[in-house]
């Protein structure tokens, strides 16, 4: 029990020396922004949650639509035997309907950052698909030691199940590397199935991202309330308000809290200034074409097959392999 202890304390506190010095770094610069992983606390995810059922954000539902309507043609794209990967997994929900319709599934292998959330979802598919076989890994699927154990799993194929448009969260850089760890970790003619947002006009993205429940609003600034309570700041979240706009160029919808006075905070004794007007940047949700996806598989090592769009091509499905 000892044992257990020392080594889950220590954890603990790297994890927020971690979270203070990446906060002091993002608001320390001449721009300031935060990393978008801290938005996700657990009221943060909850109101994640929300945002999913808000009419504004249709991303959600129509990944779930295209997923539906397509799902038996996507089952034969994948073939038999194939072991689904998940990064990032979380409650498991979006895979099942899959799993349930692939011809003799090997098995699923879901990772993710929180035990409780994933071993819930083990728990549920087990009892929903009897026989399934489900290797669960705690643990950040950005680092190498969670995907070791897919060495000792046979399967006739592997395919990385990654929806939702989280790469959009992703910069073009990284999201190039992310790819190319999933393609490290598999095999020539495995597989990749994953959801991206799609480049539209800028009025239904603005409104999805700056949604009339506020939900939004909530969720961005809730990134302050984190603050306060893991690194005894003081931020005052009513001096802040919510903006999201879609940058043309970069083809990105940038969220920010735009400060409405001048005035300091104080975050674990040292003071940042805040001038009217400027921003912390708190989130970019890249947009892609299909063309501009494809490039990015082909530089992260997948070659494009083909992808599922829902009517208004909103939203796709793409599915590609090594
Ligand atoms: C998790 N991710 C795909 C969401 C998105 O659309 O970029 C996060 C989000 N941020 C604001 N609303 C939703």
């Amino acid at each position: 029990m000892k044992a257990a202890l020392s080594s889950i304390v220590p954890e603990q506190q790297q994890q927020d020396s971690e979270f203070l010095k990446d906060v002091l770094e993002g608001l320390g610069g001449k721009i300031k922004t935060l990393p978008c992983k801290y938005l996700y606390d657990e009221l943060g995810s909850r109101l994640f949650e929300d945002i999913c059922e808000v009419e504004d954000y249709y991303l959600t539902r129509t990944e779930a639509d295209i997923f539906s309507k397509n799902l038996k043609d996507i089952a034969f794209t994948i073939g038999p035997e194939a072991l689904m990967i998940e990064p990032g997994a979380g409650n498991c929900e979006k895979v099942e309907a899959l799993l349930a319709v692939l011809e003799s599934p090997k098995g699923y292998y879901p990772i993710d950052i929180s035990s409780e959330i994933l071993f819930q979802a083990e728990r549920r598919i087990k009892r929903n698909l009897p026989g399934m076989q489900v290797w669960s890994q705690v643990g950040d699927f950005t680092q190498p030691d969670v995907w070791d154990k897919l060495a000792r799993i046979s399967s006739r194929k592997r395919v990385v199940f990654f929806p939702g448009s989280t790469i959009g969260n992703f910069e073009l850089d990284k999201a190039e590397q992310l790819l190319e760890l999933f393609a490290a970790n598999l095999g020539v003619g495995d597989g990749l199935l994953i959801g991206t947002d799609l480049v539209k006009d800028s009025v239904r993205l603005e409104r999805a991202y700056h949604d009339s429940e506020h939900v939004t609003e909530k969720f961005n600034k809730n990134i302050l309330n984190r603050i306060n309570a893991e690194l005894g700041a003081d931020f005052d979240h009513t001096l802040f308000a919510h903006r999201s706009f879609y940058h043309q160029l970069r083809q990105r919808v940038e969220m920010h809290l735009v400060c409405l006075k001048n005035h300091s905070v104080s975050v674990a004794g040292s003071q940042v200034d805040f001038l009217e007007g400027e921003t912390i940047h708190t989130e970019n949700s890249h947009k892609y074409s299909i063309n501009g996806f494809s490039k990015l598989l082909s530089k992260g090592g997948f070659a494009p097959i083909c992808h599922w769009k829902d009517s208004a091509k909103s939203y796709a499905i793409h599915y590609a392999q090594v």
